[in-house]
């Protein structure tokens, strides 16, 4: 009589990840005035909350013609804050969730 075993859950153990990912981020700013602090450089960092730890930090690129593409290493599912570190007012929420 035979007899079926199941595959053994060959899964981690611990939080689920997102997948590495890439961000082609081009910067069109042009600013018409450069001074009292105004600049028309930009980046991507990722924290674990809004004053989380940093856990990507962006290269700053300059406007209105530079281009990157990040690199982001996977990092545990759930959701996180990105902001640009010169315009902190420039943000928003990132979400990986499970597939
Ligand atoms: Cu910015």
């Amino acid at each position: 009589m035979g007899g079926v075993t199941a595959p053994r859950n060959t899964e981690p153990q611990g939080p689920r990840h997102c997948q590495p990912f890439a961000i082609s981020f081009k910067n069109h700013d042009v600013l018409l005035e450069v001074g009292a602090g105004l600049t028309n450089q930009h980046d991507i960092d990722i924290r674990a909350g809004f004053l989380g730890p940093k856990l990507f930090d962006g290269q700053l690129i300059p406007g209105p013609a530079g281009a990157i593409r990040y690199e982001v290493p996977r990092l545990p599912t759930g959701e996180y804050y990105f902001h640009c570190s010169v315009h902190p007012f420039m943000n928003g929420t990132l979400v990986f969730a499970d597939q």
